[in-house]
């Protein structure tokens, strides 16, 4: 089985966005694209002969097409031994927790996360350092870098590996080893949760719902909540990982993970409602006809982190991404712990966890996460929340409600236009930083702008700044409107409103948030001047 070099040509659009390549999957099927996205990876990390590589993804369509090229490449490039996901399947927390446990260089993870899949659907693929973490600025820039010189690419010319079954088979020297994609993330909770007062509380008549939404989680939440933890089979719907999702697009969010919203709003609902995404890190918390900001719930598991054991000795600090809500910085302020601010992307987590400053880590974007991996973990945000209703035994709206009444309230909603002209979406941006000097101090009906900026991070570990990382207009009184362009899409530009204003006053705690925030709605529209250069009114997702 011979190294073939194949010429190639660069892409001039390999730049990782905030979480990896992302493209529709009939791009990556280009010629080439994919394998000068891989030896780009390959040359960046510059891994010793002989290291050990993890590889998975989410089951999205082309993900077997893709691991099969992978490890043709590994092989070719030197790497010794790779460990990949029974079928390819592999969580994104799962992938994670896989490098740490096995001491590995590092791993490739297939996925869009929660953009939709199938053949006109998306694609993505994204490393993973030794930590278990998405690669920091500094990796992913020398991807990109390399992805505009390259010339060839290394690959064998072998006949694809059999991948459904466990076990070791052997490529060009290199070893293949199929393993569970569940078990290690099983142990792993194991270990941190409390099974047993869980089992009870579902043994109680509590009853739970989890929509995997045909995503990667499903073999997952039956391992753990059906077989480990005794709820009944239909307790996760939609369990059966397909290629296209079924159609669906794999958010969980109130727009998006629909089926379950219906089940929690409707009568005879669940005490608990929970959801995954495509590759199962992301999360949505519901109680019975309540849904629960993620912003909340990071700030809610920080609060109550003693009740769980793999917590009990006390969280070293917290990190939340900046449109996130400070409602965690409420509850970091009482404990006396510190509470970092940071861009938006997973992987400005890791070196902060990896020093130890901070144990739980959280974004609005539904994305929740410990230092037991490096990636944001779905059903570990799951199982935190049951561990805590099992301690609480109350209903997930009063222990929030409870929660705002000690810390007070942070009230929050985001609003997305989606598939916007990126000219348009641009225009926003650059229109209102412009504006800055005439929007300071200016007074908006209730509301006084104090200063406006451009968020700018300096990481406390390595030093690396990273700059125009959304736009920030802070008021007087603490309430804040974040203007940032996502770089997870694949299509257009989407621009991300994050409105945010505080609430100490328990007897306005029931009012609905996007009624509470309808002057900064408004306010985010004037200074925008949204509708005239998008033409929409109305956001395609609000959250
Ligand atoms: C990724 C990142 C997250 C980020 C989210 C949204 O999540 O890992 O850190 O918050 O994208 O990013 P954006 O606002 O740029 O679209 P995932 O679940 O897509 O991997």
């Amino acid at each position: 089985m011979a190294v073939q070099i194949i010429p190639t040509q660069p892409f001039s659009d390999q730049k990782p966005g905030t979480s990896g390549l992302r493209k529709r999957v009939t791009v990556f099927q280009a010629p080439h694209y994919l394998e000068n996205f891989v030896q780009s990876i390959f040359d960046a990390i510059k891994a010793p002969a002989g290291s050990t590589l993890v590889v998975g993804g989410d089951g999205r369509f082309y993900n077997i097409e893709a691991i099969q090229i992978i490890l043709k490449m590994a092989a070719a490039n030197g790497f010794g031994h790779v460990l990949v996901g029974e079928n390819g399947i592999l969580s994104t927390p799962a992938a994670s927790c896989v490098i740490r446990k096995y001491q590995t260089f590092g791993g490739i993870i297939l996925s869009a996360s929660h953009n939709p899949g199938g053949p006109q659907g998306d694609f993505g693929i994204k490393f993973n350092t030794a930590n278990g973490g998405p690669a920091p600025e500094k990796v992913t820039e020398a991807i990109f870098v390399r992805s505009k010189e390259i010339t060839q690419y290394k690959i064998i010319d072998a006949p694809d590996v059999a991948l459904d079954a466990l076990g070791e088979t052997e490529l060009a020297g290199m070893k293949v080893e199929v393993i569970d994609s569940v078990t290690d993330y099983v142990e792993l909770m194991e270990t941190l949760f409390d099974f047993e007062a869980i089992r009870q509380l579902l043994a109680s008549g509590f009853r739970l719902r989890f929509d995997a939404m045909h995503a990667v989680t499903g073999p997952y939440a039956r391992a753990i909540l059906v077989d480990r933890l005794g709820a009944e089979a239909s307790a996760v719907m939609n369990a059966v990982p397909l290629p296209d999702f079924g159609g669906g697009h794999p958010d969980p969010n109130l727009t998006y993970a629909h089926d379950l919203v219906e089940i929690m709003y409707g009568a005879d609902a669940p005490d608990f409602g929970a959801a995954s995404d495509g590759d199962g890190d992301r999360n949505m918390i519901l109680g019975k006809h309540f849904f629960v900001t993620p912003s909340d719930s990071l700030a809610l598991i920080a609060a109550d982190a003693r009740l769980v054991p793999g917590y009990v000795q006390g969280i070293a600090g917290v990190a939340r991404s900046m449109p996130t809500s400070a409602a965690v910085d409420r509850v970091a302020e009482e404990l006396d712990i510190p509470c970092f601010e940071t861009p938006t992307g997973w992987k400005f987590f890791g070196n902060l966890m990896d020093a130890g400053k901070v144990t739980l880590c959280g974004e609005e974007s539904f994305g929740t996460g410990s230092d037991h991996v490096r990636e944001k973990d779905g059903l570990w945000a799951v199982l935190f929340w049951l561990n805590i209703l099992a301690i609480k035994r109350q209903p997930v709206e009063t222990i929030v409600k409870r929660h705002w009444a000690r810390f007070g309230r942070n009230v929050y909603s985001r609003h997305d236009y989606e598939e916007l002209p990126s000219a348009a979406a641009q225009g926003v941006i650059e229109h209102v930083r412009a504006s800055f000097p005439v929007l300071e101090g200016k007074v908006l009906g209730r509301y006084t702008i104090k200063t406006c900026d451009d968020f700018s991070y300096t990481d406390p570990v390595d030093g690396s700044v990273s700059q125009k990382q959304g736009i920030r207009i802070l008021f007087e009184d603490g309430s804040r409107i974040v203007f940032r362009l996502s770089g997870t899409g694949t299509e257009g530009a989407t621009l991300r409103i994050y409105l945010e204003a505080f609430e100490p006053n328990a007897s306005k705690h029931g009012l609905d948030a996007q009624e509470a925030l309808g002057e900064l709605i408004e306010i985010a529209h004037q200074i925008s001047e949204l509708k005239q250069r998008t033409g929409r009114e109305q956001p395609t997702v609000i959250t």
